[in-house]
């Protein structure tokens, strides 16, 4: 708490021992809380990623949070906010010492495997937000153990990667604080352009093949940017440059 310096990212916090999942919390409590406000918990019993995926968040060892939002903006402009967390994450770490690299566009990731996820949802009515909830999870003690076989070549956790443990409360409250310092831009003058620099610098993707998997397609090519709109620039085998939005892809390093 001693390291938080936000003005209101994480001001008001709701702490579960255990909980379904901090984003369904989250959701039910958006519209009577104030902007802000961080859902966290120490385990979830039904943790979620993206397209009803599950989650993997054993308990006591993670970062599993929410944090609720509400910026004024078109509603299309919410996909790429996603880049705030996910840069948010990234230079928290870097403020302690690790190195990661961000996959576009929800994933931080460690010597290829994945450390955080990050399932950005929206409520909205017309063209007006009602409110946003970026969930996040981070492994950050996690064992081996924790783990399902299926999981082990692609997941890891800090401590895994850096041999040590790591302080959770102090790796919290950087977040946050990173994600305040990221996110005031947007909500005020809809510029992330802080956040898709780190995105950049740090790409896990960038000048490398990629596979854009949207539903049953999945095309071949090769990533070149993160443009001003958070989209990824991808030539495609036929000599195509696209810009793909987040909204519906997933991508994998071939
Ligand atoms: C994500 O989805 O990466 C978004 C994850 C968001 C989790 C946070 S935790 C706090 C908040 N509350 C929630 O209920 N969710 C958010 P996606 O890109 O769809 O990736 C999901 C896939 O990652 C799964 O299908 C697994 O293959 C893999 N996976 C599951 N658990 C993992 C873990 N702990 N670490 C790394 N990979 C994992």
């Amino acid at each position: 708490e001693n390291d938080l310096n936000t003005s209101f990212i994480g001001r008001n916090i709701y702490y579960f021992n255990t909980i379904s999942s901090t984003n369904i919390k989250a959701k039910e409590i958006a519209l009577k809380e104030l902007e802000g406000t961080v859902v966290i918990a120490e385990d979830q019993t039904t943790g979620k990623g993206r397209l009803g995926r599950d989650w993997v968040s054993s308990k006591g060892r993670g970062i599993w949070m929410s944090i609720i939002l509400k910026p004024e903006a078109d509603p299309i402009k919410v996909a790429k906010i996603t880049l705030i967390g996910a840069a948010a994450v990234n230079k928290a770490l870097e403020d302690i010492g690790i190195k990661s690299q961000i996959k576009w566009p929800n994933d931080v990731v460690i010597n290829g495997k994945k450390i955080c996820g990050i399932l950005t949802e929206m409520n909205c009515e017309l063209n007006m937000i009602n409110y946003v909830v970026m969930g996040i999870g981070i492994n950050v003690n996690l064992q081996e153990e924790d783990f399902p076989k299926n999981l082990i070549d692609k997941a890891t956790s800090l401590k895994i990667a850096e041999k040590r443990e790591i302080n959770r409360k102090k790796l919290l409250a950087n977040i946050l604080n990173r994600f305040e310092e990221f996110y005031i831009p947007f909500k005020n003058s809809d510029d992330i352009s802080k956040a898709i620099e780190i995105c950049r610098e740090n790409s896990a993707l960038i000048n490398k093949e990629v596979s854009i998997i949207k539903g049953e397609e999945i095309k071949t090519g090769k990533a070149l940017d993160i443009n001003e709109e958070g989209k990824l620039v991808v030539m495609f085998e036929n000599g195509i440059v696209e810009n793909i939005f987040s909204g519906e892809v997933s991508v994998r390093g071939v």
